[in-house]
């Protein structure tokens, strides 16, 4: 018998996936979860549904995230993720030698254990020495911790569920006091193709708060449309100003110093959203 996973993208469109095996299932505090094997994309996360991460696809979007704040910033010595229970962003920070801690802050221990268990691959940083996890409400350690890092990572669900508040102006302006006087941000902001009107708010929001803001865009083929966005709210480095050829070269698979300022350049149709 053959066996299908389908993600809702919209209500009107849905992604399938053939799966071998359904590998673990869980009610948690706060989500579903589930962990399947699937055919075409390996090992897959999903929560409430939507696909978070896939053994095939997970370095495009953890590259992504991971990458182009922090060769921005000069110096990134303290980092933090919110969100991001699989693990895959931390490792991606800890390729970064100047990196001396990343704090991951997540508010479901339970994503966290099933990505240690059957995701090894990604959670594999998750023990590093250099490495620190704060099981806690990412909007309460922002808005408690002031002036505390030079990079913080917002690598949230869909803005439906236990990530609402990660999407609110009141929580940009926590980051924003959370940060060094020098530090950025960066937060995962879903497709241009079908959350147009979440990109401009949160993008206007971002503006209103720091002094640069940019959208990047890339594509992660599990994500819905494929094409993917990343809104960066910087008190003091423009990516747009990095010195690529400055930029050392480290083991990635789709970030790369050529890409760097290339990501920011906009279809005509994104350039409209944000104007
Ligand atoms: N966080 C962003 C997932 C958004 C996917 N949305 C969807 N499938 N509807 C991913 C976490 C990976 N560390």
């Amino acid at each position: 018998m053959e066996l299908w996973f389908t993600e809702q993208q919209t209500p009107d469109l849905g992604f399938t996936c053939k799966i071998t095996k359904t590998i673990y299932t869980a009610k948690t505090q706060y989500q579903d979860l589930a962990i399947l094997e699937t055919k075409q994309f390996g090992r897959m996360l999903v929560l409430d549904g939507a696909v978070q991460t896939t053994i095939a696809d997970e370095f495009c979007y953890h590259e992504l995230i991971s990458h182009v704040p922090l060769f921005t910033h000069p110096n990134p010595k303290k980092v933090a993720v919110i969100g991001g229970g699989d693990g895959g962003v931390i490792r991606e920070i800890l390729k970064h030698d100047e990196v001396e801690k990343a704090y991951l802050i997540e508010i479901d221990r339970e994503v966290i254990e099933a990505s240690k268990k059957y995701l090894p691959e990604i959670s594999c940083a998750l023990d590093d020495e250099r490495a620190e996890v704060v099981i806690t409400d990412g909007i309460k350690f922002v808005s408690e911790n002031k002036n505390m890092f030079d990079v913080i990572i917002v690598d949230s669900t869909d803005p439906v569920g236990p990530a609402v508040g990660l999407f609110q102006d009141s929580f940009y302006k926590a980051v924003f006091e959370c940060l060094k006087e020098d530090g950025l941000f960066v937060a995962q902001t879903e497709s241009p193709f079908y959350d147009q009107d979440l990109i401009k708010n949160v993008f206007h929001a971002v503006k209103s708060i720091f002094p640069i803001t940019r959208l990047y865009l890339g594509f992660i083929p599990t994500y819905p449309s494929g094409l993917w966005s990343f809104t960066l709210g910087s008190k003091k480095y423009d990516p747009l100003e990095v010195d690529i050829s400055k930029i050392k070269r480290i083991d990635t698979k789709y970030y790369n110093p050529e890409l760097h300022k290339a990501l920011f350049a906009l279809p005509t149709f994104v350039q409209e959203i944000i104007k």
